[in-house]
């Protein structure tokens, strides 16, 4: 995050506005041809969050850093007050209030907050993990929801085991009201699980894949001399391979993206070498994957899978997340968001999306939640779909200098918490990010830039 922040300014230039965006209106009539469904990620409840006069005793996750302007919403330098959690659910059910209803949710973990290891333990990270599903029940009651694993829905954190553990049986005990038994019998070893969405709208199947990447992230230290943890590309590659002789349809959900870190130079999110692997995997069965949706970095982004002759062929989505806070040394944070994807009913490829969000100052200095609409995918950008060919043909627009559509990247990435001027280095870590997911492909994109 240094280099954006060194790049941090006002554009004054930019007329980006929320104001000028239309919310979607749930009576619209749906045409039967769309779907909708809910992403959420990164709720990081903080249950010590309450309002003080001392700045640092606000909540544990700032770590003894000062939680300046901190209101009943919450505060940057702080995880989710539940006020904050609930407010979000509250505005998605008003979103749909007038009668369509959501297909279901994908939810991409971590729950507990970023606090210190000693401060947490197993109970307390699978009583927050409890928390956050009986909350998302209570509000989502007859809502099929798909859960994947967070790095930090464990304890110690990033530390998710190739084995049965006392963390995997608690959540798949909670999450067998949305997750079958077939399911729930691959989570209990390794956190991964497959399932059909049964719609009654198509005949087309969708499957829903959620992989355990946390197994293949760096500070996992169980895994680090494993080829294949928990056996799970095995697992991966059997599963895509059925999908693909059954003519399925693949969501491919999961906590950790794979790719390069849109603000770190030469960084993967999850180690090198299983990253190779992965993207091989997924380039071999993009034909069946039409769409992959990620969290963890709490950043707004987009990647475009390319095959090994450059086409694209596989659109991917990092959602931001619901907590303000990324860690508590990054000053540069995000508002609270919350994004809702249309899909067409025929084949399940995605049509749009809306990203909402709060303006976290605006909601403490007002005492009031009001979530808005912060963009639409297509409107923003002026694109028709979220096809891989469509979002290709975006980041060529983006290569260009000043480009308006590039500048509402950087701007979202964060979802409106601060204009940032990106150009440069930080441009082409940006852009280099967004179509090279592995090594070679993305090295030459940094020394050609
Ligand atoms: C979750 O925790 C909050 C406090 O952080 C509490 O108010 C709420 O009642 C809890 N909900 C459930 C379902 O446990
Ligand atoms: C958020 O609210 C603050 C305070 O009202 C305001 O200054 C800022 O411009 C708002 N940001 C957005 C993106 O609307
Ligand atoms: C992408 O760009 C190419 C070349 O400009 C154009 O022919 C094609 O129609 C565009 N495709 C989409 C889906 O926007
Ligand atoms: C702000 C706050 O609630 N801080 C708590 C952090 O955790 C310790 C225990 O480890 C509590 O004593 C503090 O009150
Ligand atoms: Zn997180
Ligand atoms: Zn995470």
């Amino acid at each position: 995050m240094e280099a954006v922040l060194g790049a941090v300014a006002l554009l004054s230039a930019l007329a980006l506005t929320a104001a000028s965006a239309v919310p979607l209106e749930p009576r619209d009539p749906l045409g039967g041809a769309a779907g909708y469904f809910w992403h959420i990620t990164d709720l990081h409840l903080d249950p010590t969050y309450h309002l003080s006069d001392d700045p640092t005793k606000v909540c544990n996750s700032s770590r003894g850093f000062p939680a300046k302007h901190a209101g009943p919403y919450g505060a940057y330098r702080c995880d989710s007050p539940y006020r904050l959690i609930q407010s979000a659910f509250q505005y998605m059910k008003d979103v749909f209030k007038a009668g369509h209803q959501p297909s279901f949710m994908i939810w991409t973990g971590d729950s507990p907050p970023h606090v210190a290891v000693a401060k947490l333990s197993a109970k307390i990270v699978i009583n927050i993990m409890h928390n956050m599903t009986e909350t998302v029940k209570e509000n989502f009651k007859d809502l099929q929801v798909f859960p994947a694993m967070g790095n930090h829905d464990y304890w110690p954190q990033d530390q998710l085991p190739v084995v049965a553990s006392e963390i995997y049986n608690a959540a798949a005990d909670m999450w067998k009201h949305w997750l079958t038994e077939d399911a729930l019998s691959t989570f209990r070893k390794g956190g991964f699980y497959t399932q059909v969405f049964n719609c009654k709208i198509t005949k087309q199947t969708l499957r829903i894949i959620s992989l355990n990447t946390n197994l293949y992230y760096s500070p996992n230290k169980i895994t680090k001399k494993m080829q294949d943890p928990a056996g799970q590309y095995e697992w991966l590659e059997d599963t895509l391979k059925k999908a693909q002789a059954n003519k399925d349809k693949v969501y491919l959900i999961a906590h950790v993206p794979p790719g390069y870190l849109p603000d770190s130079l030469r960084t993967t999110s999850i180690r090198v070498k299983d990253n190779e692997k992965l993207v091989t995997i997924l380039r071999k069965y993009s034909g069946v994957i039409v769409g992959q949706f990620f969290g963890h970095t709490h950043r707004d982004s987009m990647m475009v899978l390319l095959d090994e002759q450059g086409n694209p062929v596989n659109s991917l989505f990092v959602a931001p997340a619901v907590t303000p806070m990324k860690g508590f040394l990054d000053l540069v944070t995000n508002n609270p968001g919350i994004r809702l994807f249309k899909y067409s009913t025929n084949d399940y490829s995605l049509l749009d999306f809306w990203q909402y969000y709060l303006n976290l100052t605006e909601a403490n200095e007002e005492k009031k939640p009001d979530w808005k609409l912060e963009y639409s995918m297509t409107k923003a950008y002026g694109i028709k779909d979220l096809n891989p060919q469509s979002l290709y043909n975006l980041t060529n627009q983006f290569l260009k200098l000043h480009n308006k559509e590039f500048q509402k990247y950087c701007y979202y990435y964060i979802v409106s918490y601060i204009n940032i001027v990106c150009v440069g280095h930080c441009k082409m870590k940006q852009i280099c990010a967004t179509r090279y997911l592995d090594q070679a492909s993305y090295s030459k994109c940094i020394q050609e830039w």
